[in-house]
């Protein structure tokens, strides 16, 4: 071994992260013309602080070799905030616990660096979270900006042999800075379990309102499941008491397993842009692609228009990762002049993100045909774009 290996480790390391969080990022060639795909992903693993990482003391770590290593940095909730756009990762360990941390970018699309610690989540007395995962973000109008997370603990009415069940629900936290957080207790619903809840940013007739995902079992949304709305009056206890299936899990659709909101809604002129995720089974394991609807301006929770089929799947490299032929989004950020980064997750692995607009958003929600949900309608909406094209085509 040389004698300056702990030199010559940190150096090469350290040089192999600034390359790798200062690298440039550039937009790819898109068929579909719904968005446009940065090619490099943009959190990774390798993203991850160095003094996170490793001990920089050479006498307790004379290899210069990782002291706590991390699995994936995925499922990120994301806010422009003060010029800066702020991604809320969920930051996975070796040990299979996530955890959030906030990554910081000056245009969005590369140069993610994190801050220099993850979030400490203030637990709730007597019952803390085993696990937290896929923060939502939401500036509310009431000042604050939430964050409303899925909290696993261990399901303590399962037999004794059984290490596995758990209960999912709704942790709520909320923040001027997303350095402080004060936290609020869980969502209370009365349908089991829940994940991939989300706080709507205005008042509904003065009360809170949450899209939900009541579930019976913590994988299994069973006879629930569907993107459900509810309201609540005081976030400090939240409770939904009634939850409105808005769009619910269909008969071989790409959400006929089940299906989760995605970030909170983006208002338009012309109605709210939802983009949530949808699962089916195939003989190679679940598949979660990201779809999208288009709701009412007045009643968010009332779907005016939702394109058939999904409007982003895995491809490529995202193919492959932890849990594979995966995609999931829980953030996304609309600037001032109406460009749209949509953050999304590859295979319960990585970050990336594509970049489109509002009208592209609008055109594809209110001009892609519908799932008429057979075969036959599918074909009819084929011809029936030849019938019109054929014009065009001398
Ligand atoms: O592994 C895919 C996703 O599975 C869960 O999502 P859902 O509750 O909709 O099945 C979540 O654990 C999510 O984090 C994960 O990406």
């Amino acid at each position: 071994m040389s004698e300056n290996h702990f030199r010559d480790r940190k150096n090469a390391v350290t040089d192999r992260y600034e390359k790798l969080v200062t690298l440039k990022n550039e937009l790819t060639f898109s068929e579909n013309g719904y968005y446009k795909r940065y090619r490099n992903p943009i959190l990774t693993r390798q993203h991850i602080p160095l003094t996170w990482r490793y001990d920089f003391n050479e006498k307790t770590n004379p290899l210069f070799m990782e002291r706590i290593s991390y699995n994936a940095v995925f499922n990120a909730g994301a806010i422009k905030l003060d010029g800066r756009y702020l991604l809320v990762a969920r930051v996975e360990g070796v040990d299979r616990k996530s955890f959030f941390a906030v990554a910081e970018s000056p245009n969005g699309v590369d140069n993610f660096r994190f801050w220099s610690r993850p979030i400490t989540m203030p637990q709730i007395d007597g019952n803390p979270d085993t696990n937290v995962y896929d923060m939502r973000v939401t500036q509310h109008d009431d000042g604050y900006i939430y964050g409303v997370f899925c909290t696993e603990r261990k399901d303590l009415t399962a037999p004794a042999g059984d290490t596995s069940s758990a209960v999912a629900a709704a942790g709520i936290a909320r923040t001027k800075d997303l350095k402080t957080w004060e936290r609020l207790p869980d969502l209370i619903s009365h349908a089991g379990q829940q994940r991939n809840v989300v706080l709507f940013p205005h008042f509904v007739n003065g009360s809170y309102a949450f899209f939900t995902r009541p579930q019976d079992g913590f994988i299994d949304t069973g006879s629930g499941g569907g993107i459900g709305w509810g309201l609540c009056n005081d976030i400090t206890h939240a409770e939904v008491k009634d939850e409105l299936i808005i769009d619910a899990k269909t008969y071989h659709t790409i959400y006929e397993v089940k299906n989760g909101m995605g970030p909170a809604p983006i208002r338009t002129e012309k109605g709210w842009l939802n983009l949530a995720h949808g699962v089916r089974n195939t003989a190679a394991g679940l598949r979660y692609v990201l779809y999208m609807f288009l709701t009412d301006l007045e009643r968010p929770w009332v779907v005016t228009h939702k394109p058939a089929g999904y409007f982003l799947a895995p491809e490529a490299s995202e193919r492959v990762g932890d849990v594979s032929n995966v995609v999931f989004s829980n953030g996304w950020i609309k600037d001032d002049d109406g460009r749209i980064l949509i953050y999304y997750a590859s295979s319960d692995t990585r970050m990336h993100v594509a970049e489109t607009s509002v009208d592209k958003l609008l055109d594809y929600c209110i001009n892609t045909p519908e799932d008429e949900l057979t075969s036959a309608a599918s074909v009819k909406r084929i011809n029936e774009l030849i019938d019109n094209n054929i014009q065009y085509m001398h």
